[in-house]
């Protein structure tokens, strides 16, 4: 259900909008290069040349945010979708093609609206009419603006709880300033009862971060230098690509990679009826990509009025998913002895190489005693490996005598696996309490340990395993 498209103002006139473009882009690109350190805005990269060598980064094998995000968006949709109103509107910032938008619109079918926002009015209202033919009962009403400025939601969004998206780490690339002026115009607006849906790229390993900024193909390198080939082409320049270097480092200090062009000897260039000077190794600074740590994330939220309430962390390379509520107090989730709370940050890690958990059924016989009585018996026990934990039996619920148990108000917190209750077991005294463990709504990759009780070995007489003798 394709609504339509709301512009910034009344449409131009086909021959004025290319002189408005030009002159914000002649503008900023002569402040950029008199500057004593010269630099140029990243947005300028976005142009067709732009959009597209952005895609065949995507595509390179060092460059993971894309690729990983995506994965991870796919292994939490149902988690994210679980906390999506019915009736709610999806507004995504930079929606671009809108493919991540279609792992949530496929695990939120109770989502009424969408509303992508993107500068680029041609990609846009391709995309939306996409969406809207594969969600024919989905309203999409497209707004062709610049999404770090003050915009209007359409009609559509009004009366209806506001669903923030804004993936692709694009966070990373403001600085401090414009990342709280666009997390506080997000706010309002969106509303007091909305939810923000980010993806941040996290801090890790200087080498892995390079190589994704300074691919062996030199798509990136290409990206960069595009900048100047834009320049040529919209302001008469007459940048000679082959005279400047792509320099990508990280600078551990501000915890972001930089991008430059280093000129490899002095010369003279012109562009947008001005001549700059560049001396030999004179840097232009094209972009800033900040790296997040959950905790400097959630300090950036907190001071632009918005509370962290819950992350997911991929395997590495680490690519993070935050939700965020209206609210400027934010309380870092540890464990805690009562219920989390709606107002609580839950980090949630998925398993992989660095932390693996394999669930594997358990082929023999499992039973647990306590003061001499058995009170577990199962054939269908399923043993859980993690990391570098001794195996764990979770023994279905229907196996246990559940009677002899006693819920306690015992709760921990596994990233991996979610809420923990507990019990004990009066027959053991002592030594029984909270011997026995649970995880009622276990996250996705651990789904089935649910319904299932494990058991503390110290705490019980003994869990014995006996292997089947094969039937012959
Ligand atoms: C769009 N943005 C999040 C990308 C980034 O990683 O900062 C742009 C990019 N620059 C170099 N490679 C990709």
């Amino acid at each position: 259900m394709l609504a339509t498209t709301q512009r910034a103002a009344p449409p131009l006139q086909p021959q004025e909008a290319p002189r408005l473009v030009r002159s914000a882009f002649a503008a900023d690109v002569v402040a950029g290069l008199s500057a004593r350190e010269k630099t140029l805005p990243a947005k300028y990269f976005y142009d067709a040349a732009g959009s597209e060598l952005f895609e065949a980064i995507c595509r390179t094998p060092e460059y993971y945010p894309t690729r990983v995000e995506t994965a991870l968006l796919h292994r939490v949709a149902p988690e994210i979708a679980a906390g999506i109103p019915e009736g709610a509107v999806l507004v995504e910032f930079g929606s671009g093609a809108s493919d991540k938008t279609r792992v949530i619109l496929d695990a939120a079918p109770q989502i009424a609206a969408y509303v992508p926002i993107d500068i680029s009015e041609d990609a846009l209202e391709k995309a939306a009419a996409a969406v809207s033919r594969d969600y024919p009962g989905l309203l999409v009403v497209c707004v062709a603006e610049d999404f770090t400025d003050a915009i209007r939601l359409p009609a559509a969004a009004q009366g209806r709880i506001k669903v923030g998206f804004f993936p692709g780490s694009t966070i990373g690339n403001f600085t401090d300033a414009e990342a709280l002026r666009f997390l506080r115009a997000v706010k309002r607006q969106l509303g007091d009862d909305s939810v923000l849906l980010i993806g941040a790229d996290l801090v890790k390993d200087e080498a892995t971060l390079v190589a994704a900024y300074d691919d062996a193909e030199g798509m990136t390198a290409r990206f960069n230098k595009n900048l100047l080939a834009r320049i040529n082409r919209e302001l008469s320049g007459d940048f000679d690509l082959g005279a400047f270097d792509h320099l990508a480092f990280w600078n551990a200090a501000l915890t972001r990679m930089e991008m430059h062009l280093i000129s490899r000897a002095n010369q003279i260039v012109h562009a947008a009826q001005h001549t700059f000077e560049f001396k030999a190794g004179e840097r232009l600074h094209t972009e800033n990509s900040h790296k997040f740590t959950t905790e400097s994330f959630a300090e950036l939220a907190a001071r632009a009025g918005w509370s962290v309430t819950r992350e997911w962390i991929s395997p590495a390379p680490e690519f993070a998913i935050f939700s965020l509520a209206p609210g400027g107090a934010h309380t870092h989730f540890i464990s805690t002895a009562g219920r989390t709370s709606a107002m609580e940050t839950k980090s949630i890690k998925l398993p992989g190489p660095d932390h693996p958990i394999t669930i594997e059924p358990n082929p023999g016989r499992v039973t647990v005693s306590v003061a001499g009585r058995i009170i577990a018996d199962t054939r269908s026990a399923l043993t859980l490996s993690e990391a570098g934990y001794a195996a764990v039996q979770y023994i279905p619920q229907k196996d246990v005598d559940m009677t002899l148990l006693k819920p306690t108000d015992h709760h921990t917190y596994c990233p991996y696996k979610g809420d923990c209750s507990y019990y004990s077991i009066p027959l053991g005294a002592e030594r029984s309490v909270n011997a026995v463990w649970t995880y009622e709504a276990p996250y996705a990759a651990v789904a089935a340990i649910k319904d299932h009780v494990a058991f503390y070995a110290d705490r019980v007489d003994a869990i014995d395993e006996q292997q089947e003798s094969k039937k012959e």
